[in-house]
């Protein structure tokens, strides 16, 4: 073969062999479309599955997906009924990412409208805002077409609400103040002179509070869902009603980018639940997609994140749920056992993963 053509032949075959591995690299492998959640939503999973898998694109999927979960009341800790704070009152958190873009929409203790993820979606495509809050995010949402106002309490929140009260408030999220075992108002321990000197050395051990009693299986599901498209890329989204009992005012980890979930394109993403007062404070899931990228497995990405905060409460309860971009998926948790969905291409039905702690 005479030299010239032997280098076209040459550019050819390296051409061919780089289309190849460039369809690899996007991901069109087989392993996407890839849906993957906290818990064993499976009728969320189902739709964010449907929706990715007729075309949508990641930020889509996940609002059809976290929608679905807000809509059946998952656990009644999605959506309005649920998780009704020390007024007996429902409001909502939410966070929707572009693993693309970076663009972050994020409403938090949001009154009156009933759609989180939409208003999510809302604050990112039509401001240049990460996190509308209260009042002003209900007023923002209904100005942009979601329904409302609306009555955010159902009678199994009231009932709720009614017996905590009956029971004189007990548990709550109350320290250092008087009265100990009964509903407020309440005083500040130190300004009475009561609380000087008082546990200094739990501070300075980093053991700071004991919070068993309010957190547990039945009053902590938070959807976190994470997507990659066809596309190849990925977006997440969380949707949560909160803590039960919570000081009103409260926002969670739900809406913080980084804290319950997180997503870049490069990498892959990561979803969380738990005491997103505790886990906020750590942002475990920019520490997993960080960790990925500095080439951790998910597994051990996961567990490190989780570790980093167990350490400094033992007390804590929560989970993270990672993936990168080769679709590889693992969870991580402290304190309960977690389970989370995943729909792929290999699956004919969403498959619910379970970890131990
Ligand atoms: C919160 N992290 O508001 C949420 C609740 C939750 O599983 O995740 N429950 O603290």
């Amino acid at each position: 073969m005479a030299p010239r053509n032997l280098s076209m032949s040459l550019v050819f075959l390296f051409t061919l062999f780089s289309l190849v591995i460039g369809h690899e690299g996007v991901g069109n492998s087989g392993k996407y479309p890839i849906v993957v959640s906290t818990w064993p939503f499976l009728e969320a999973v189902r739709a964010a599955w449907k929706a990715v898998d007729e075309g949508f694109n990641a930020v889509d999927a996940v609002v059809e997906g976290c929608s679905a979960c807000e809509e059946l009341r998952c656990d009644g800790t999605v959506g309005p009924g649920g998780s009704p704070d020390e007024n007996g009152e429902t409001t909502i958190d939410a966070l929707l990412m572009n693993g693309v873009t970076m663009e972050v929409g994020a409403v938090a203790a949001m009154r009156y409208v009933k759609d989180g993820i939409r208003a999510a979606r809302l604050v990112m495509q039509h401001t240049k805002h990460t996190m509308l809050v209260g009042d002003r995010a209900a007023a923002f949402a209904i100005s942009m077409g979601l329904p409302g106002p609306t009555n955010l309490s159902s009678p199994e929140s009231m009932e709720k609400w009614t017996r905590w009260k009956e029971n004189h408030c007990q548990p709550n999220f109350w320290k250092n103040v008087l009265p100990v075992d009964s509903c407020g108002p309440y005083q500040s321990k130190d300004n009475m002179g009561l609380n000087k000197g008082v546990c200094s050395e739990a501070k300075a051990m980093g053991i700071i509070e004991s919070r068993t009693s309010l957190v547990g299986p039945h009053n902590h599901d938070t959807i976190s869902m994470a997507v990659i498209d066809k596309m190849g890329h990925v977006a997440v989204g969380t949707s949560t009603n909160g803590a039960t009992f919570k000081i009103p005012g409260r926002v969670g980890d739900g809406p913080i980018a980084g804290s319950s979930a997180y997503a870049d394109d490069e990498v892959g993403a990561c979803g969380a639940t738990g005491d997103g007062d505790i886990m906020m404070r750590f942002l475990p899931c920019y520490q997993v997609v960080e960790s990925m990228r500095q080439g951790m497995e998910p597994k051990l990405a996961a567990k490190d994140a989780i570790s980093r905060i167990a350490r400094k409460f033992p007390d804590f309860v929560g989970a993270v749920v990672a993936i990168n971009k080769n679709g590889v998926h693992a969870g991580a948790c402290h304190g309960w056992t977690f389970q989370y969905s995943v729909r792929s291409p290999d699956m004919d039905d969403v498959k619910v993963f379970t970890v131990l702690p």
